[in-house]
């Protein structure tokens, strides 16, 4: 049985997953059906705030997800409370204390105390690596929850933003977008998206004045879609999951796209028309084709009408 990682993660529930052992930042499990992934941030003492490490962490599991054809969901969420005052946080965006002048830097150590980046890797430094998750949660074929145990603030709130569906903690869910506060814009999903979801004089309102928002708040501006106990809350997320898991995969898959694409431009129906002729390989008429080609013969589309 894994380890107790977080106060309402429920080991019973969860295995480890193979190959994953050296992960510091974050912790990943599988649902013991294998089915179900567990993606978490695992550094409550700083209310689980992204350094390089955690983003690089943060890609691999989730990109590990993306390609094992049996996980249908991923809930996405961050480990707790903090040992220090029990403070609770989904996450809490960009390491402040490694940000530089010219960015986020990278440390050449991966050591988990070394939180200074007193040896900097100049090809990396300054990248801003956490769009490249996001650009994964946005474009994996797959549905991805977040699950928000505390504060999801800065890029944590954007990471929210850009997840399918959010879930939050009635006592301790908390959000609040500080990048005007620290010098820091997420000019794409964070705020542009966000705007889409909540309208915008709501989004303008979040970034312009970083006030904090209950979890009740934000679900009356559609910036969340539920507000659970705080006990509840990881039960609730795999009642959420296995729901999904219930429905087609083809057809989630398509709507994920779908929803994407009017907000994803060119790049939005490049994945939505990928996905479409993925299905066409699969009809008798696109196998006429590919055959009548290496036959060296013209196609017979007779069996084929033009549907209307
Ligand atoms: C989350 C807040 C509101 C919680 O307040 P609370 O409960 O009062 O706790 P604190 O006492 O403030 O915090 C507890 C300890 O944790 C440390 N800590 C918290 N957050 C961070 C952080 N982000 N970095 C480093 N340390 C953090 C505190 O310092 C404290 O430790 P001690 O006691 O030792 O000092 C509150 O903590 C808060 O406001 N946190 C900062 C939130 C923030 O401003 N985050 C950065 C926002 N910007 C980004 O994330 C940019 C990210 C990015 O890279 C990006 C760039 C381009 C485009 C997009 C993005 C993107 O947004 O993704």
């Amino acid at each position: 049985m894994p380890e107790l990682v977080s106060e309402i993660f429920d080991p019973t529930q969860w295995r480890s997953v193979e190959g994953f052992a050296s992960l510091t930042d974050i912790t990943y499990h599988h649902d013991l059906t294998g089915r179900i992934a567990r993606v978490a941030f695992n550094r409550p003492e700083v209310r689980n705030a992204f350094r390089p490490q955690t983003v690089d962490e943060l890609y691999a599991t989730l990109e590990d997800a993306r390609t094992n054809p049996q996980i249908g969901v991923v809930l996405l969420t961050g480990n707790g409370p903090s040992q220090r005052d029990g403070g609770w946080a989904f996450c809490s965006g960009g390491d402040q204390r490694i940000r530089g002048r010219d960015g986020y830097k990278y440390s050449v150590s991966t050591s988990s105390t070394d939180e200074t980046a007193s040896g900097i890797d100049k090809a990396r430094g300054g990248r801003l690596h956490i769009l490249e998750v996001q650009r994964l949660i946005r474009f994996m074929p797959k549905v991805v929850i977040a699950v928000i145990p505390g504060w999801a603030a800065g890029g944590g709130h954007s990471l929210h933003v850009v997840c399918d569906l959010s879930i939050a903690s009635a006592e301790h869910g908390k959000f609040k977008q500080t990048d005007a506060d620290v010098g820091s814009f997420d000019g794409g999903y964070g705020s542009a998206y966000f705007a889409r979801q909540v309208g915008q004089k709501a989004a303008r309102e979040v970034f312009f004045l970083a006030r904090e928002y209950s979890a009740q708040r934000a679900l009356e501006m559609g910036a969340i879609n539920a507000v659970v106990p705080h006990a509840e809350l990881e039960n609730e997320a795999l009642d959420w999951a296995r729901t999904i898991l219930t429905k087609s995969p083809t057809a989630i898959r398509m709507l994920k796209f779908a929803f994407n694409a009017v907000d994803d431009g060119m790049v939005g129906q490049q994945i939505f028309a990928g996905e479409a002729t993925r299905l066409a390989y699969g009809t008798d008429e696109a196998v006429e084709g590919r055959d009548s080609f290496l036959e060296k013969r013209d196609p017979d589309w007779a069996p084929y009408p033009w549907q209307f």
